[in-house]
């Protein structure tokens, strides 16, 4: 079984200081940086995912005449209204820093059309389209996915719930997550659904030894 770590969204909007900051959001750097070291060692591939919204993107509050953090409706599906984020080019759509990029081994962008929001690293919420990720994972043989990332409780989990949908077997490392948590208990609420749908649930100390 040939596995891949899958790094989710850990772009600049996520954490301190950004548009779309998750609490402790910068705790999961240090984490991923480890992780990929390992993977290095293991010859595990690396990937990851990113947000790359164009700035007139209808998840944008501002775009869709309302408030940030509310919730409406977009294309007929429930929506979160989202302060601008991750907008293409922008600094804030940009990896952390301190993430080391040069051990990436393929990057899949999502969100890029504004008609409709894209939290799942293989499909838009709507699953009308496809982003490149299950064929390259299916090119390279992989079979079974680590993922950690941002937000535990959107892009996390629905990426999670497509990748088990698709037969890949999943473990979620969950001290490389954190959630928005729009309620307070929105990130464990979303790791049981991971777990429920069939994900193992891990941490990087349990995987790394
Ligand atoms: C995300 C909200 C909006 C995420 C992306 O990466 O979890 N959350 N866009
Ligand atoms: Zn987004």
């Amino acid at each position: 079984m040939k596995s891949a770590l899958l790094l989710v969204d850990l772009q600049n909007d996520f954490c301190q200081g950004g548009a779309l900051a998750v609490a402790e959001g910068d705790a999961t750097i240090t984490i991923a940086n480890q992780m990929m070291a390992w993977c290095k060692k293991k010859d595990v591939a690396v990937v990851a995912s990113q947000d790359w919204h164009p700035a007139k993107h209808r998840s944008f509050a501002a775009n869709s005449h309302t408030e940030a953090w509310t919730i409406g409706e977009l294309n007929g599906l429930p929506q979160v209204w989202w302060p601008v984020h991750c907008v293409q080019n922008e600094p804030g759509a940009e990896f952390h820093p301190a993430l080391e990029i040069k051990r990436l081994d393929f990057v899949v962008q999502k969100g890029t059309n504004m008609d409709i929001d894209s939290y799942s690293a293989f499909y838009d919420n709507g699953h009308l389209a496809a982003t490149m990720l299950n064929d390259w994972l299916k090119a390279a043989k992989i079979s079974h996915l680590y993922v950690m990332g941002l937000a535990t409780d959107y892009c996390v989990k629905f990426t999670v719930l497509d990748a088990l949908a698709q037969g890949y077997k999943v473990t979620v490392l969950t001290d490389g997550c954190r959630g928005v948590n729009l309620k307070p208990q929105d990130s464990d609420e979303a790791i049981k659904a991971m777990q429920l749908a069939g994900a193992k649930v891990s941490t990087s100390a349990a995987v790394l030894g």
